[in-house]
């Protein structure tokens, strides 16, 4: 094997979002996001669950700290509930100071203990009010605004402090998952039997544009306001996993793995760093897929200064034959788990969705460098839960030996990139520091290097792979 190594100052460490696990939902003036009442409607969180105690972080962040300090970890990327600061969201609404020194207080903690703390500003809990008042992301102009006051909020608190800043944490699954399928948040769709209310043929592309233009608003804020006293970098984390054709030996296949990068990443990707969607959206999407006005595209062309990626899997990817669909959102491609040899594309998980296949991540890194100029990459999620990992005993949970290995798959492929591929890769940061709430799987899907004990008040036991995943890189960071 070649020799494979990674920068000393290489940032690594790990992730987590508020609502996952803050708890206190009604504690100190918080108001509700939409996630608060998502949770409440029967049938949409598969354990019945929410994020009312999670792994009750409002009031164990010095556990947290503690946590990360012992598992070696260099940086923290969590994020801000918006309705905790501004608990009624808009631009003319109170800042609620209870909520925001929560922030503040966790920022001094993990400086104080040598950790770099990663902001992001927004991992999908949109204030429910705003979502109640004018559709939240529907509304380009209102939410536009709302969502740059909030940041400057965040600015003028953390910004001397925080150096890492995140806009939107995935806004795929906002759109997709929030306006389409509408599995999540606010489970919007034109599935009647899902929600009473919604149009996937047409939302998701609105809500997504709308989030890349909050994102350059909020990145011109920034750059304008912040960036030259403080010096820090901002940049928004796109989620999209590695495809692998169903068939090799079709070419048809093989375009249908591009079109469904494109549908995934480059749809926020390209508008940043081209100034245009992909030409395989237009074309698909025709006059719902919505245009950038002039001052629109130099809003969002050229803001990022970093590439935020989140990955977990691959996928085997099948051209479809007949046209597509009008709630179609991939491209008009099958998604699938095995190939036509059958053959799985990784070992399964707790995850439907998720099969590991290490390969591809480095592949991954290497189409976003190829395609985006050479971005430096940031890694802000990787991670896997485990096939039954929640019915077993502690003492089993934490020799989590599939965990382990997944990261060792991994963060090797990663070093590869770097090493091989001459991919710029500055951080990773392993999801999930904690297992927390699972969005709609609940508690009963594990992604955690830490066993959290929700029935012995929430006490943290770190599992075999937090010990591995240092390992690695004290070995690679050289
Ligand atoms: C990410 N999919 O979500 C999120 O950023 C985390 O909050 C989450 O806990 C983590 O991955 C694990 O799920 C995703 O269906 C959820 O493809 C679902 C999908 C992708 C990402």
């Amino acid at each position: 094997m070649a020799n494979l190594s990674l920068p000393k100052d290489f940032l690594w460490g790990y992730a987590t979002a508020s609502y996952q696990i803050e708890g206190s939902t009604n504690i100190d003036g918080r108001g509700d996001s939409i996630w608060d009442v998502f949770c409440q409607q029967p049938g949409k969180i598969a354990d019945g669950s929410s994020g009312v105690v999670a792994c009750d972080s409002y009031r164990q962040y010095k556990q947290d700290v503690a946590l990360l300090k012992l598992l070696g970890a260099k940086a923290y990327r969590f994020s801000i509930s918006w309705s905790r600061v501004i608990p009624h969201g808009g631009r003319s609404d109170e800042v609620n100071q209870l909520g925001l020194q929560y922030y503040v207080n966790l920022v001094d903690e993990l400086l104080s203990n040598g950790i770099a703390p990663m902001v992001t500003l927004f991992h999908w809990d949109l204030p429910q009010k705003l979502y109640e008042r004018y559709g939240g992301f529907l509304n380009k102009d209102e939410f536009v605004a709302d969502y740059v006051r909030f940041a400057k909020v965040m600015f003028e608190a953390l910004g001397s402090k925080v150096k890492y800043w995140i806009t939107f944490n995935e806004p795929w699954c906002s759109s997709i998952l929030g306006h389409s399928s509408g599995v999540f948040a606010p489970g919007r769709s034109s599935d009647r039997e899902r929600s009473s209310e919604g149009d996937s043929s047409t939302e998701p592309w609105i809500v997504g544009h709308h989030i890349l233009i909050a994102h350059g608003a909020a990145v011109k804020l920034y750059r304008e306001e912040f960036k030259p006293r403080h010096g820090g970098i901002i940049g928004i984390t796109l989620n999209g996993d590695w495809t692998l054709p169903f068939d090799a030996d079709s070419k048809d296949d093989l375009e249908a793995c591009q079109r469904k990068l494109e549908f995934s990443i480059a749809w926020y990707a390209d508008p940043i760093y081209h100034g245009e969607y992909p030409a395989s959206m237009r074309s698909q999407l025709g006059s719902r897929l919505p245009s950038f006005s002039p001052e629109e595209k130099a809003l969002v062309h050229g803001s990022n200064d970093f590439y935020g990626m989140n990955t977990y899997c691959a996928n085997y990817i099948r051209h479809r034959s007949t046209p597509a669909t009008a709630d179609d959102y991939s491209g008009n491609v099958d998604i699938l788990l095995s190939n036509k040899a059958h053959q799985p594309v990784g070992p399964i998980t707790q995850s439907p969705w998720l099969q590991p296949y290490p390969p591809g991540f480095r592949k991954l890194m290497k189409w976003i460098s190829g395609r985006y100029g050479r971005p430096p990459i940031y890694v802000t999620e990787n991670g896997t839960s485990i096939k039954g990992e929640n019915d077993l005993s502690r003492e089993e949970i934490l020799k989590d030996d599939f965990r382990a290995e997944y990261f060792r798959g991994h963060v090797n492929a990663l070093a590869e990139a770097v090493s091989l591929d001459g991919v710029d890769c500055k951080a990773y940061m392993a999801w999930s520091l904690l297992d927390n709430f699972e969005w709609a799987e609940g508690y009963e899907t594990r992604f955690g290097v830490t066993y959290v004990d929700y029935q012995g008040g929430q006490k943290r036991y770190p599992k075999e792979s937090a010990k591995v995943v240092a390992q690695l890189f004290n070995s690679l960071c050289q």
